[in-house]
């Protein structure tokens, strides 16, 4: 596996490329110009300055995420063709500098959803949260605390774009009638886009799964559980039409078995996402520390289960907490650089000490 981590880009990220390449075992930095809007085409001068500032560090760029897809497409739009083009030529811009991995999702209208962004773990340090009851009928009210956050500490997040974000209703509407069937064909219609600027250049396109993996005020959501997972792989048989798999999205469900999935599908995952959540009976749930025991998304048995599959592709740690005076203002939420990094030493503690085992032939 090949070590990444996630960079929000110079002057838009407080971690520097200098305290990453402190952490031990990162290759390559995970990156999006993230002043983009879905739809539009990244260009080639923009795509060289991120990969000459990675370059000095000697970081690769080989995983981009994400390229959002644009509402159009999704909701299956007449003007869905030239952005489903405009995508085409950003995988081919992205391919000539040796990008590998394009890590995207198919949500409609939101990306990952929180009630709360910096919720006490109980050891002082604080995780995003997700409170059940509050997100049921009122996305304005959810939108609206988004919004004021990354107001507030002027910071935007992929996928929450002011501009779509201050039109919502209007995006409500033009989703009526998208329903999960409806849904599943578009993201077919725009695979089977894309697929040739894929095989061109050699880019796998990672979907991301759903966060949570369940419908959200009346949208549907598709990339849920291990039957959506084979259903979606099926769909669209092609090597280079293949997963992020996030631990953390799927597990927000405890009835989602990673480490099963990961052995199930372990040729077809380009990207994988390591996240831990710990359950609340009530079905809450808060975001944990990467170590196993912290919550229960069962970490061990997923790494061991990419390890056993020799797994060759890129990971990272997903969201961290906030810990040592990282808050509201200071962090992206659930991107600090500490836990993020402590992630990373679990997981190649755990995966240098299976290396031996194997070496060893234990
Ligand atoms: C990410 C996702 O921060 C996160 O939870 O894993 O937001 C991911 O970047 C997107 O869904 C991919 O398009
Ligand atoms: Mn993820």
């Amino acid at each position: 596996m090949q070590m990444t981590f996630r960079w929000y880009g110079e002057g838009n990220d407080k971690i520097s490329l200098q305290d990453i390449k402190q952490i031990p075992g990162v290759t390559g930095i995970v990156w999006a110009l993230h002043d983009k809007m879905p739809g539009e085409i990244w260009e080639e001068h923009e795509i060289a300055r991120v990969k000459e500032q990675c370059e000095k560090y000697g970081f690769n760029i080989d995983v981009v995420e994400s390229v959002n897809v644009h509402d159009d497409i999704k909701i299956g739009l007449p003007t869905r063709d030239q952005y489903i083009a405009n995508y085409c030529q950003t995988i081919r811009n992205l391919g000539k500098f040796g990008v590998k991995v394009i890590c995207y999702n198919f949500m409609p209208i939101f990306d990952w959803t929180r009630s709360d962004l910096f919720h006490p773990v109980g050891d002082g340090s604080t995780a995003l949260f997700y409170q059940k009851n509050m997100i049921q009928d009122d996305y304005n009210a959810m939108a609206k605390y988004i919004l004021d956050f990354t107001e507030k500490y002027n910071m935007s997040f992929p996928g929450w774009e002011p501009e779509r974000m201050a039109k919502l209703d209007e995006l409500f509407k033009a989703y009526e009638g998208v329903d999960h069937e409806k849904l599943w064909a578009n993201l077919k219609y725009f695979l089977e886009g894309i697929m040739p600027a894929c095989e061109e250049t050699g880019i796998k396109m990672a979907i991301h799964m759903d966060d949570p993996p369940w419908d959200i005020f009346g949208l549907p959501r598709l990339l849920v559980d291990e039957k959506s997972i084979d259903r979606f792989l099926k769909m669209v048989d092609h090597p280079c039409n293949c997963l992020t798999l996030c631990s953390g999205s799927l597990n927000a469900n405890p009835e989602n078995d990673v480490a099963a999935i990961v052995r199930k599908h372990c040729d077809r995952i380009a990207f994988a996402h390591i996240r831990n959540v710990k359950h609340f009976e009530n079905g809450d749930f808060s975001e944990a520390s990467h170590r196993d025991c912290d919550g229960d998304t069962r970490i061990l048995n997923i790494l061991k289960a990419y390890h056993d599959c020799g797994f060759d592709g890129y990971i990272r740690p997903d969201h961290g907490r906030h810990l040592w005076g990282e808050k509201a203002g200071t962090v992206r939420p659930g991107y600090g650089l500490y836990d993020r990094a402590l992630g990373i030493m679990y997981m190649l503690g755990v995966w240098d000490m299976l290396d031996k085992l194997k070496a060893e032939g234990k």
